[in-house]
């Protein structure tokens, strides 16, 4: 949300690659794609094919250009031809051999940027020019065709190109009237029917006996349909859910609701302090479509430890797992690159200046025990790391892994099956191992836009999931 940019890092057969896409803003639109390789590799292609769309039926891939200067840098651009999920499949040749890998890119239509005020400044005179154009130019012609040089027009022949020029006057007018019209019911149109928009939740919190549930519930969408897409689990969980109090981010929990009553997903809630939270639900999609689900929801203060759950009423899930901070550091302290972890624990963000130099295109960090050696990690959910971002207003979030900001369930579907004309084999260590040297986790990942971002880093160690938190002010892109 608010971080249409895609990160992948991840294995093609014996190369190492990070790749990075820029989905067009309307479909159809190009998507600008950069393969790095760790090693040098002599070719690489690329080809987005649509979710829906049979192998036999796909366009030969476009080789991505080397950049000048970089022997294991390259970069295409590609059409997006369809609206929804897109398996990008990514060939790397060279001298490991050939590597394929898939990375699942959304194409929706987002939000058309505005045009740029210059732009917009030459268009109108342009168009004024031409208007002009077609209304005089009739009437000159009118007034002066066919006579000799020098001879002056007639009255007549004045009248006549007075008249012809007002008429070409209001024809133009007629056209210009026109276009404007359809101009702006094309512009409704793609804004109320073909703009991307997330799936409408609602999220209720209910004090039941001994138990505060999460309650996320569908709202009905313009066919009036209620219903949750099929959706598939990802990191063995159908529905991935962060909570972050608002408006001081200082508390943030990850659950897990489960489908329940009513169409409802539901979890009871660790116990948070009440307050207004802001809901952010990843789901993936049978057909790979990957989306972040956001509502609001205020809390009641947890139920005093007395109270006995009704046996039948959900019980937390075992991976939940939650945080209490204190509130965004004040702009002088920034930025904060070291949290403290229960248990003498300590995390420590290797490059805050990321903040400032946005082209790091990767965010690291490490963890060390009470003792400052080098903690052992293990994976949690799957993967060696989780990150939630958040600009602190609601402009940018973005969940991540060492994989990237993709969804592992979405690759998992989007990758051709066994024996298929482009089948890959997925190298499955990544998981848990990629990104990972020892006690560091790295996550491919640009800050999107400038302002103050919290960063929540979620590993697990000692068979507890800690949480670190970390605040950055992220520049203006030089
Ligand atoms: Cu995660």
């Amino acid at each position: 949300m608010g971080s249409p940019n895609v990160y992948y890092q991840g294995k093609a057969g014996g190369y190492d690659l990070r790749v990075v896409v820029r989905p067009p803003e309307a479909i159809p639109g190009r998507a600008e794609v950069t393969v790095t390789t760790d090693t040098p590799a002599s070719r690489v292609t690329v080809l987005p094919a649509p979710a829906d769309v049979s192998d036999t039926a796909l366009p030969p891939a476009d080789a991505a250009q080397r950049v000048s200067g970089a022997e294991n840098v390259f970069s295409a651009e590609v059409w997006i031809m369809t609206e929804g999920s897109h398996a990008l499949r990514i060939a790397v040749e060279g001298p490991q051999g050939e590597g394929r890998t898939v990375v699942p890119v959304n194409a929706v239509n987002l939000a058309p940027s505005p045009m740029p005020t210059w732009l917009k400044a030459s268009l109108i005179v342009l168009g004024l020019l031409l208007a002009g154009g077609v209304a005089v130019i009739p009437g000159v012609m009118t007034r002066e065709a066919g006579l000799l040089p020098g001879v002056l027009p007639t009255e007549a022949r004045q009248k006549r190109g007075m008249t012809a020029g007002v008429a070409a006057g209001l024809a133009a007018l007629f056209v210009l009237a026109g276009g404007w019209i359809v101009w702006q019911q094309t512009d409704r149109d793609y804004r109320n029917n073909r703009l991307y928009r997330q799936l409408p939740i609602s999220a209720t919190a209910t004090l039941e006996t001994g138990v505060r549930l999460l309650e996320l519930e569908r709202l009905p969408d313009e066919r009036g349909s209620r219903a949750w897409p099929a959706l598939s689990t990802d990191h063995g969980k159908l529905m991935h859910t962060f909570l972050i109090r608002e408006p001081d981010l200082d508390i943030f929990a990850h659950v897990h609701p489960v489908p329940g009553r009513d169409d409802r997903f539901l979890s009871a809630l660790p116990p948070l302090p009440g307050g207004t939270y802001r809901v952010y639900a990843d789901i993936t999609g049978e057909n790979g479509l990957s989306q972040t689900l956001t509502a609001s929801v205020v809390l009641p203060e947890a139920p005093t430890a007395s109270a006995v759950p009704d046996s039948g009423e959900p019980v937390p899930d075992p991976d939940d797992s939650w945080r209490t901070g204190t509130g965004f550091a004040p702009p002088a302290a920034l930025p904060i690159a070291v949290s403290e972890l229960p248990g003498g624990y300590r995390m420590t963000w290797e490059n805050p200046e990321a903040g400032r130099d946005r082209t790091q295109g990767e965010l690291r960090f490490s963890v060390t025990d009470a003792t400052g050696q080098s903690a052992v990690l293990e994976p949690y959910m799957g993967m060696m790391g989780h990150a939630a971002i958040r600009r602190e207003d609601v402009a940018v979030f973005t969940h991540l892994h060492p994989t990237g900001s993709i969804s592992m369930a979405s690759q998992e579907i989007l990758t051709p099956k066994e024996g298929g004309a482009d089948s890959a084999v997925m190298d499955h260590s990544m998981h848990l191992g990629h990104g990972v040297q020892t006690n560091r986790i790295i996550f491919p990942y640009e800050f999107p836009q400038s302002g103050p971002y919290r960063i929540w880093v979620q590993i697990k160690t000692a068979g507890q999931v800690m949480t670190g938190i970390f605040d950055v002010e992220v520049q203006e892109a030089k």
